[in-house]
């Protein structure tokens, strides 16, 4: 799927980000520059998904302070809160009904498939949440609670996005209106551009997160030029210079990591990045890479230093972006309930 596509059959896009500590390069590369591409194309409901972030403990006034964050984050990477909608998950209740649902749809077997979940539990699996287990669940239901057409994420969510289209077939199979016409259309994930998985700057193998406890493993949207500058020169890599092929790029998990954030950054292809800087060392790159993230970088940090000077603007913006999503929600639910069987 192309955006070239998705223009000439716009339907509607969702997607979320999780407000569980400072946003990443990764999350910015994978899903938030893409969603500010698409946004004038196709009409675009973005969500901070705080009952996500809940599937593993939060302190409450970090959980807040994030919320503010990360909608400053999006906004000011150039999110356009006019035409789109953007809102925090919890402010829709429409969400925990439609997932309930959902749980009475969605098989045991198919959730103990979810690789994330095994990552995430690791082995303390009997000490996870239930909420952490049913964690797709839930995102099913954000995605088609608005009936979206495409969702934009990163390599890591496609999993989650097969899940939510085998939910909305068996809840298509098992409820059916007088037409006998399916009620869901199935969504279908947008994973875009050459950074689809940004990996860890100190493991190449590793993707880079949030919940990673070493902080020079990511460079987050609000790290300063000075730190930008030494999590990239600190950046795990080979003594060799830069391959002329991508499959020998493909041998090497650190350098192909530089090389595909440089491309991603410069929204260009990885071949071209690579044709650019082959035979060359490290100590030629690096320093380009660096005036190149913080020239990307420091306007999106600044832009959010200054939105979150005033956070009651912010909880005006998610209030909006709370009453444009529930339009849109609440009657999908209710004939959802409908076929359900339920009276309301
Ligand atoms: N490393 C990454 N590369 C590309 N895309 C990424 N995304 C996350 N990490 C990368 C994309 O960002 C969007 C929001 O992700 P999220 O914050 O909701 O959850 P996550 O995928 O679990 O991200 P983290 O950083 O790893 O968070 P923690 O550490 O809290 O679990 C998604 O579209 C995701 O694909």
């Amino acid at each position: 799927m192309t955006k070239e596509s998705i223009k000439q059959n716009p339907q509607r896009i969702f997607s979320g980000i999780q407000p569980t500590g400072n946003l990443h390069l990764g999350n910015y590369l994978g899903a938030i520059k893409n969603w500010v591409s698409l946004q004038s194309d196709i009409p675009s409901i973005f969500s901070i998904v705080d009952l996500h972030a809940i599937t593993v403990p939060q302190d409450p006034a970090k959980l807040r302070s994030s919320i503010h964050e990360v909608t400053a984050a999006i906004i000011a990477s150039g999110v356009d809160v006019k035409n789109s909608i953007l809102f925090n998950q919890s402010s829709v209740k429409e969400h925990t009904e439609l997932a309930w649902i959902f749980n009475c749809v969605c098989r045991i077997g198919w959730l103990n498939r979810m690789t994330q979940f095994k990552e995430k539990a690791g082995k303390n699996r009997e000490k996870a949440t239930v909420g952490l287990y049913n964690y797709p669940v839930l995102m099913a239901a954000d995605i088609l609670l608005y009936k979206a057409s495409h969702v934009p994420v990163g390599d890591d969510q496609k999993q989650h996005i097969e899940l939510a289209r085998d939910i909305a077939s068996a809840f298509n199979n098992m409820f059916k209106n007088e037409k006998q016409e399916d009620f869901f259309s199935l969504p279908e994930p947008l994973i875009l551009g050459t950074a689809t998985r940004v990996m860890s700057l100190r493991d190449g193998t590793k993707k880079m997160s949030k919940s990673d406890d070493s902080d020079a493993s990511r460079i987050n949207l609000t790290d300063t030029r000075d730190q930008i500058s030494n999590k990239i020169k600190k950046a795990k890599t080979d003594s060799n210079p830069l391959p002329e092929t991508l499959d020998e790029l493909k041998t090497r998990p650190e350098a192909l990591n530089l090389i595909n954030i440089y491309a991603a950054l410069s929204s260009q292809k990885t071949s071209s990045i690579l044709e650019q800087f082959s035979g060359k060392g490290f100590s030629y790159f690096k320093p380009q890479l660096i005036e190149l993230a913080v020239d990307t970088l420091s306007p999106i940090s600044s832009e959010m230093r200054n939105l979150l000077k005033d956070t009651k603007e912010i909880d005006k913006i998610l209030k909006i972006g709370q009453e444009k999503a529930k339009n849109i929600a609440e009657p999908i639910l209710k004939d959802v309930k409908n076929l359900v069987g339920f009276i309301n």
